[in-house]
């Protein structure tokens, strides 16, 4: 029953493909809420989003959003990492900015609904992670 065999097989083969979707998207679950865009020096880019960063002064450049604003802890998970040059924050929270992970180094706070055309020059190019709250 070669027919029968082929569909075991494929079967077989369709469960690992699920659970190996399984192991990648539970470490990124925080990493789910984030979409990539392409910033084109309009504000609305971020419409949609809590927070976006873009890589680039004045909204542009390949940015990122965030869908529900958490905290990220690392950047380094992102190519944006050390290169943040503006910030539009749509969220009811403040954000502390900070030049390394796991919320060290430099901070940088931004106030509720607050945009940020060019970040101040001591943290251009260095935010590696973010918090919700004041710094
Ligand atoms: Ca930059």
């Amino acid at each position: 029953m070669p027919n029968f065999k082929w569909a075991t097989r494929t079967a077989v083969l369709a469960a690992v493909a699920i659970v190996g979707a399984g192991v990648i998207s539970t470490p990124a679950s925080a990493a789910n809420n984030i979409v990539y865009f392409g910033g084109n020096g309009s504000t609305a880019t971020c419409d949609g989003y809590m927070l976006c960063v873009y890589p680039n002064t004045s909204y542009k450049g390949s940015a990122i959003g965030s869908r529900n604003g958490a905290s990220e802890d690392d950047m380094r998970d992102y190519y944006i990492n050390d290169s943040i040059s503006s910030i539009i924050n749509n969220s009811g929270n403040a954000y502390c900015f900070y030049s390394d992970t796991f919320y060290k180094g430099l901070t940088f706070q931004i106030h509720a609904g607050e945009k940020w055309p060019a970040v101040n020059g001591y943290i251009n190019d260095k935010i590696s992670s973010w918090k919700v709250g004041n710094c």
